[in-house]
């Protein structure tokens, strides 16, 4: 495939930020993507923008050399980035030029491997707060979230998790709660920690009675966000390092919690590998601040034996090789992958082909909301496209 034209506009995510959008077009077919941004940020992850957006918008309106390349698989991209690198534009629009590049081979999972079988879980957000909030008084946990367990295809998986949003709604409406929604489409009550998760219990065994299908409960607890460089900041209380690794083990144990990302804030490896080694074989311990989808920061929560499991996001990284070394390096680990939706998103859907195409087992994405679903929609288009063989 010859890249013809490659064209930049600005666009705004869910969250009402500006971004950018990229359109290619090729002698083969058009691409057009876009990458998100997050809230809760990693203090080691790639910028989204280090350039303005309109800086980055005439950089690549006025970069002749994309114009001519050939690309004619994943790896081809180092020729896109030996390009874009020679500037540093921030990893957004690196990203989105690639994820639009790709799509001007065809379907991106087909691209990455044609021949793959395995289709992603959701983990879908259900409840939340923290940094996903703007107003004072929600709970410091950014996110609650549901893992589905035995359903038949990933629309009944999906299904499930809409059921349990929907459950929710309904109960928080009966205790007169104020019902008010966090960036990613979550409900956002002013209940405590126990609160939400003994909700969250009766939701799930209701759920799992209409459906048949099981809902694992986890939570982002994003720690940075509420860490104040010396204790974790909790309304009604204030825990240090060793306090907070408690807290998060009686979590664990008493609501049999199947995932727990970012449980410490993200300087912590130690503290990550008392979880990991108390919970390790029955809890995904899972780094996103912590590794920020980077290989050195990967090495040390090895080395460290932080984790079991691990967020990839390819804007973390604002490369998609590099991205791709970072999940073949966990995979060597075997270390549990999830691919993650960012707090500011767009319509952009290339995270549900990636997930598909390097086999990533769980996709993290919000349940409600069009730049949510539209990701889940298109896991459902490939396992269509798969099951059918075309
Ligand atoms: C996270 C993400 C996505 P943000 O912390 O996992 O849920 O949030 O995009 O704000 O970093
Ligand atoms: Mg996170």
């Amino acid at each position: 495939m010859i890249i013809k034209k490659v064209k930049a506009k600005k666009i705004r995510n869910s969250r009402g930020e500006e971004t950018i959008k990229i359109q290619v077009k090729s002698d083969k077919g058009k691409g057009e993507a876009s990458a998100p941004s997050g809230a809760s940020k990693g203090k080691y992850e790639a910028k989204d923008y280090v350039l303005k957006i309109d800086e980055c918008i005439k950089f690549i309106n006025d970069c002749k050399e994309l114009e001519g390349l050939e690309i004619n698989n994943f790896d081809d991209l180092k020729k896109i980035e030996s390009i874009v690198n020679k500037t540093n534009l921030g990893a957004n629009p690196t990203i989105a030029l690639e994820y639009a590049v790709l799509k001007c081979l065809g379907s991106v999972w087909k691209t990455i491997d044609k021949d793959t079988r395995q289709i992603s879980k959701p983990l879908g957000n259900v409840i939340g707060g923290g940094k996903h909030i703007k107003n004072e008084n929600h709970c410091e946990f950014q996110e609650f979230l549901l893992l589905p367990f035995n359903s038949k295809n990933f629309s009944e998986a999906m299904n499930a998790n809409k059921l349990a949003h929907e459950l929710v709604k309904k109960k928080l409406k009966k205790m007169k709660l104020k019902v008010e929604m966090t960036d990613e489409g979550a409900w956002a009550p002013n209940l405590k920690i126990e609160e939400i998760l003994d909700l969250l219990k009766e939701v799930v065994s209701e759920v799992q009675d209409e459906t048949k299908i099981e809902l694992k409960i986890g939570i982002d607890v994003a720690a940075n966000s509420f860490f104040d460089g010396k204790n974790y900041i909790y309304r009604d209380k204030k825990l240090n390092p060793e306090k907070q690794v408690e807290y998060i083990s009686e979590l664990i144990e008493k609501y049999k919690l199947h995932y727990i990302e970012d449980p410490l804030m993200e300087e912590d490896f130690k503290g990550f590998a008392k979880l990991n080694n108390k919970f390790g074989t029955k809890c995904m311990i899972t780094g996103d601040d912590l590794t920020v989808t980077n290989m050195e920061r990967l090495k040390l929560a090895l080395k460290n034996k932080s984790i079991n499991s691990m967020i990839i996001k390819p804007n973390q990284n604002g490369s998609l090789i590099s991205t791709k070394e970072v999940i073949e390096e966990a995979n060597k680990n075997k270390l549990y992958l999830i691919i993650s939706h960012r707090s500011g998103e767009t319509n952009d859907a290339t995270i549900s082909h990636l997930a598909i195409g390097f086999k990533i087992p769980i996709i993290k994405c919000g349940i409600f909301g069009e730049e949510r679903e539209v990701k889940l929609k298109e896991i459902i288009k490939i396992e269509n496209q798969i099951k059918y063989n075309n």
